[in-house]
Formats: C-alpha cells, structure tokens, sequence
C-alpha cells in the first residue's frame, strides 16, 4: 500500500455530537432603569410581564440570571439585539451568551 493511502473508517462513529445550546446571560448594572429591563426581556425573549419581572430581579439581587438557552446563532443574535437595544437608549445594558456544559 503507498504510504499516502488513508484507509477509510469501516465502523460507524458510535456518538453523533449534538452540538451544545448557549444561555443568554442578563448582567446587572446601576444604571439601567428596572423597567426598561423587563421591556426589552419581554420584547427580544417573548417573555410575560412576570417572567420578565423575575428574570430582572434576579440579575438585580445576584449580578447575573440566565435568561433562556437557544442554538448559538440564536443565542447570540438576542444577546447583540438585547444589549443593542440598551445601548440606543443610552443605557449599558449587557447580555452576554456562554455554551452549556
Ligand atoms: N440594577 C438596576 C437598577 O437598580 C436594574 C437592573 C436589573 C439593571 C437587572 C440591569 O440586568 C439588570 N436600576
């Protein structure tokens, strides 16, 4: 056999990778309004005025809540709109995205 032959993978992979979720991450800040949060959690994670309120208050209490994991694509696409929309209004709103283990 020439040594730059490459035998082919007679066994089937055993384990098809699914590949991970990422959570969107909501980071407390001082200046942002408490409203202003829960508007912009309802409006990009289609979330109700109670889940929205519960999601803000956490960050608030505690420096950081995850808000929903989604594809990475997905994730980051909210995290940017999110964080951009916080950044129009002149606040420094921050989401961020992290894969799940
Ligand atoms: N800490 C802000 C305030 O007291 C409210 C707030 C909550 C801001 C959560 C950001 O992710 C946040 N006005």
């Amino acid at each position: 056999m020439p040594d730059t032959f490459v035998k082919p993978r007679t066994r089937p992979r055993l384990k098809t990778e699914r590949p991970k979720l990422h959570k969107v991450i909501l980071v407390n800040d001082d200046f942002t309004p408490r409203e202003f949060v829960v508007r912009v959690l309802k409006a990009e994670f289609r979330m109700t005025a109670d889940q929205a309120y519960k999601v803000m208050i956490t960050a608030h209490r505690r420096g950081v809540c995850v808000v929903a994991v989604y594809a990475k694509d997905i994730a980051e696409t909210k995290a940017t709109r999110a964080t951009d929309a916080g950044r129009a209004a002149g606040f420094p709103l921050l989401f961020t995205t992290e894969p799940e283990e």
